[in-house]
């Protein structure tokens, strides 16, 4: 539709540029991703990293496997990539003398887990050694600047890969800004974080890129591209600070959050 996100349009409206993939420690080839749910694998607990479980496939998005442990509920699911280093074939946590660990939040008796272990990989579908991707190297340096366009893993929601912008940098440490978006999602992270990905990375993995929000106008990055763009009468430049695009959604989206009052009657 007319109000679909195309990153070529928004570069050119925001005049802006994506982060170039090398800046990215992720494959220039996006990895082939070929699970299927219902398959078992071994993942680190996000909630505990030092133990190894079972997970099952319950989702796929894209190079991401929405991954849950067995034994767990289903509220705390999480989502990796097929080149994670956190996740592995079925027997290799055995193969190096370690013993699959019941999740945090593990729901039964501690004393059941032996044969919960025994039962839940009981005739499952174990996905095969060849599925897992190796991860790619680290860029040498940080070469990330201020103003750099990229897709980055909402932390806070962490199924939504969003529109985002370099806030900052500082040594190996960069602020992942999201576009349209207050500031409450934004964060810090290491520059060959594993969360962020080079515009057009959702296209080409097949992956959900969400619009930019609709809180706050985007800013319009300065004078760099106006030589870029088609010569117009210096007086109907666009203004250099900030283009204020307010969205009908916008109301929308604020007016859900209120809660009605409730009635009696
Ligand atoms: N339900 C949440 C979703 C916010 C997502 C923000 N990300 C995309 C930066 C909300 O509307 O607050």
């Amino acid at each position: 539709g007319l109000d679909e996100f195309h990153w070529e349009n928004y570069l050119k409206e925001t005049g802006s540029l994506g982060a170039p993939s090398e800046c990215f420690r992720q494959s220039k080839v996006p990895p082939a991703n070929e699970f299927k749910v219902g398959m078992k694998l071994e993942a680190h607990d996000p909630r505990n990293m030092t133990s190894i479980c079972v997970a099952t496939v319950v989702g796929i998005t894209g190079a991401r496997l929405r991954l849950r442990l067995d034994g767990s509920d289903n509220r705390n699911d999480f989502w990796r990539l097929v080149d994670s280093p956190d996740i592995q074939p079925i027997g290799t946590c055995e193969k190096e003398g370690d013993l699959l660990q019941p999740p945090l939040g593990y729901q039964m008796n501690a004393s059941s887990w032996p044969m919960f272990l025994l039962r839940t990989l009981n005739g499952s579908e174990m996905a095969p050694a060849t599925l897992f991707k190796k991860e790619p190297p680290k860029p040498p340096i940080n070469n990330f600047k201020v103003g750099m366009k990229l897709e980055a893993i909402d932390k806070k929601n962490p199924y939504m890969i969003c529109p985002a912008t370099i806030g900052d940098v500082k040594g190996d440490e960069i602020y992942i800004t999201f576009d349209g978006w207050s500031g409450a999602f934004d964060y810090w992270c290491k520059y060959d974080c594993r969360d962020i990905f080079p515009v057009g990375w959702c296209r080409l993995t097949g992956d959900v890129l969400q619009p930019p929000g609709t809180q706050v106008p985007v800013t319009k990055s300065i004078a760099k591209t106006q030589s870029s763009l088609p010569k117009a009468a210096p007086h109907s430049m666009p203004s250099p600070q900030k283009t204020a695009i307010i969205l009908p959604t916008q109301q929308i989206r604020k007016s859900s959050r209120i809660k009605p009052p409730l009635h009696t009657s």
